[in-house]
C-alpha cells in the first residue's frame, strides 16, 4: 500500500505535491496565437517521486526523473510524459515502494535497492538522435526522443569511462561539439574531474581528466571558443560522512569560490586555479565568452548557502530572505600570475536559471533570459509561505544597455527555467520567442507560456494549457525540427 507523502514543504503545495502522471494529450488548448515559426520540441524533467521517501522525508532533488516533451508543429502542441525507466525506478515498482535513502548517498538504500542510484531527473537534451535524461552523479539515461520510451544507460559506446557526467553539458555553436565533464569522476567522494569533447556524430574527440584540492560539488560550467571554466561550489564530499548516514554534501563557510581553467585542446598540466570570496555560492552559467587572453564567465552568485537541505556542519543554514542571487562577470586573466578574483555585479536585482541564445554560447553576446524575482510585487497570503524556487518575473536582459524588460504574470504566479527559440534559423541574436512553464499556485495548474522576446512586458502571445498537475521542475532545452 502507498501511503501519503510526508507534509513538508519538500512535498506540499502546488509546485512540490508529487505528479507522477505518465501521459499523452493530442493538441493541447491554445489561447492565442501559437507562432507557426516554432517547430521542433521543448524537453523537460523534474524531480517527481514515484513513491513517498523510504525514511519518511527527503528533499526535492531525490525525486524519481519524470520527462515531459512537448511536440510543436503547425501552429499545435502535444504533450507527452514519461517517467525515466532507471534500475532504481524499476526495482522500487518490483518492491511497490523506496528503497532509496539520502540522496546520492547508496550507504542508506535498502539492499533490493537498485546499484545505480540515479534518478537522471536534472535536465534532457537532444543529441545524436537520442535524448538524454542527466544527473551529474552517474552517467545519463537514453531515451527515444519521439516516444520517450528508455533505452537504457548511455555510456556513448563506451567511450566514457567516468562514474558520473554533468547535468550541464553544452554544445558549441560552431561545431556542434557535445562539451562535458564529470565530477567525483571516479566515485563518491573522488577528486577526479574529466572534460570531454564528443562530437555530432557519438565520436569521443578529447579528454581530459584532472584532480581538483578537493571534492565539491560542480554543477554547472562554462566554455568558450579555446577554454572551459569549472566551478567548484563549497559543498564538499566526505565518505566518512556518508558512510555514518550523512549528507553527501556539506557546506564550507570558510572555502572560496574556487575555478579551474583550462584549455579545451589541453591537458592536466595547463589547468589554472582561480580563488573567489568565501562563502558565496556559484550560480548556472549564462554565458562565457575570450577576448585578448581574458575569459570572462557570467552566472548568478548568492552570499552565502542557497541549498539549505546541505546544512554546513554546525547545521547552520541562512534563512532565505537573507539570500539573493544577483548576476556577475567574473573575469579570469591567464595572462596574469594573480590567482585571485573578484567578480562584479552585472545587475542588482534576485535571478537564477540564466539562458542565452544558444547560438550564442561561448561567444561574446549581448542577450540574457532569466527568472527573476522583485520582492515588492504582490504576493497572495492565502497562498501560504513563499516556496523554494520561487521567480515571478520572466526578463529578457539585455547586457550591452543593462536594460531589463519583463512579465509579471500575478499574484500566485512563479516561472520556470525558460528557453529561447530563433524566430528563423538565421534571426539575428535574441530575435526569436522565450517559452516557460508557468505555475499557477492558487489553482494547482501550469501552462507553457510563448513570449516575443523583443518585448516581454506586452506577456505571452500564446498559452498552451496543460490539464493535468506538473510537479516543479529544474532544466530543458529546445530541439529544433529537423
Ligand atoms: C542540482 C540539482 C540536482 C542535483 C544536484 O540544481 C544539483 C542543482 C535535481 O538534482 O542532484
Ligand atoms: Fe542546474
Amino acid at each position: 500500500m502507498t501511503t501519503l507523502f510526508p507534509e513538508t514543504p519538500e512535498f506540499l503545495g502546488a509546485l512540490y505535491h508529487p505528479s507522477r502522471v505518465e501521459a499523452d494529450v493530442l493538441d493541447l488548448e491554445i489561447e492565442g496565437t501559437l507562432p507557426a515559426a516554432i517547430r521542433g520540441a521543448f524537453y523537460q524533467v523534474s524531480p517527481d517521486p514515484q513513491y513517498p521517501p523510504m525514511l519518511g522525508q527527503d528533499i526535492y532533488f531525490n525525486g524519481d526523473g519524470m520527462v515531459s516533451a512537448f511536440f510543436f508543429e503547425d501552429s499545435k502542441v502535444s504533450l507527452r510524459r514519461r517517467y525515466v525507466k532507471t534500475a532504481r525506478l524499476l526495482a522500487q515498482r518490483r518492491e511497490g515502494r523506496s528503497l532509496n535513502g539520502v540522496y546520492r548517498n547508496v550507504h542508506t538504500n535498502d539492499p533490493l535497492a537498485a546499484t545505480n542510484n540515479t534518478t537522471a531527473n536534472t535536465t534532457v537534451l537532444k543529441y545524436n538522435g537520442v535524448l538524454l535524461a542527466l544527473k551529474e552523479d552517474a552517467l545519463p539515461y537514453a531515451m527515444d526522443p519521439d516516444t520517450l520510451e528508455t533505452l537504457g544507460v548511455y555510456d556513448w559506446n563506451g567511450q566514457i569511462s567516468s562514474a558520473t557526467f554533468t547535468a550541464h553539458p553544452k554544445v558549441d555553436p560552431a561545431t556542434g561539439n557535445l562539451l562535458a565533464f564529470s565530477y567525483e569522476a571516479k566515485g563518491d567522494g573522488s577528486p577526479d574531474m574529466a572534460y570531454f569533447e564528443i562530437a555530432p556524430d557519438g565520436q569521443l574527440l578529447h579528454e581530459i581528466w584532472f584532480q581538483a584540492p578537493y571534492a565539491g560539488m560542480v554543477h554547472d560550467f562554462a566554455v568558450t571558443e579555446n577554454h572551459v571554466v569549472f566551478p567548484i561550489i563549497p559543498l564538499t564530499v566526505d565518505v566518512e560522512r556518508m558512510k555514518r548516514g550523512g549528507p553527501h554534501f556539506q557546506w564550507q563557510p570558510d572555502l572560496p569560490q574556487l575555478f579551474a581553467v583550462l584549455p579545451r585542446k589541453g591537458n592536466a598540466a595547463d589547468v589554472r586555479w582561480f580563488k573567489g570570496p568565501a562563502n558565496a555560492f556559484q550560480g548556472h552559467t549564462l554565458n562565457a565568452f575570450e577576448e585578448n587572453g581574458r575569459i570572462h564567465v557570467d552566472m548568478p552568485i548568492t552570499g552565502g548557502n542557497v541549498f539549505y537541505f546541505f546544512p554546513q556542519e554546525d547545521g547552520f543554514v541562512p534563512s532565505p530572505e537573507t539570500l539573493s542571487s544577483s548576476l556577475h562577470r567574473w573575469t579570469f586573466d591567464l595572462s596574469s600570475p594573480n590567482d585571485q578574483v573578484e567578480p562584479h555585479a552585472l545587475n542588482d536585482y534576485q535571478c537564477e536559471f540564466p539562458r542565452v541564445d544558444d547560438r550564442y554560447i561561448g561567444r561574446p553576446y549581448e542577450h540574457g533570459f532569466v527568472l527573476a524575482f522583485d520582492p515588492t510585487r504582490p504576493y497572495r497570503p492565502e497562498n501560504g509561505p513563499i516556496p523554494f524556487q520561487f521567480f515571478n518575473l520572466l526578463t529578457h536582459f539585455n547586457l550591452r544597455t543593462g536594460a531589463s524588460d519583463s512579465w509579471f504574470a500575478g499574484d500566485s504566479e512563479c516561472f520556470q527555467e525558460p528557453i529561447f527559440v530563433p524566430r528563423s534559423a538565421d534571426a539575428a541574436e535574441g530575435d526569436g520567442y522565450v517559452i516557460a512553464l508557468l505555475n499557477h499556485i492558487a489553482d494547482y495548474a501550469s501552462e507553457l507560456v510563448v513570449l516575443d522576446a523583443n518585448d516581454m512586458a506586452a506577456g505571452p502571445v500564446a498559452r498552451v494549457k496543460i490539464p493535468l498537475r506538473m510537479r516543479m521542475s529544474l532544466h530543458g532545452s529546445w530541439a529544433p525540427a529537423e
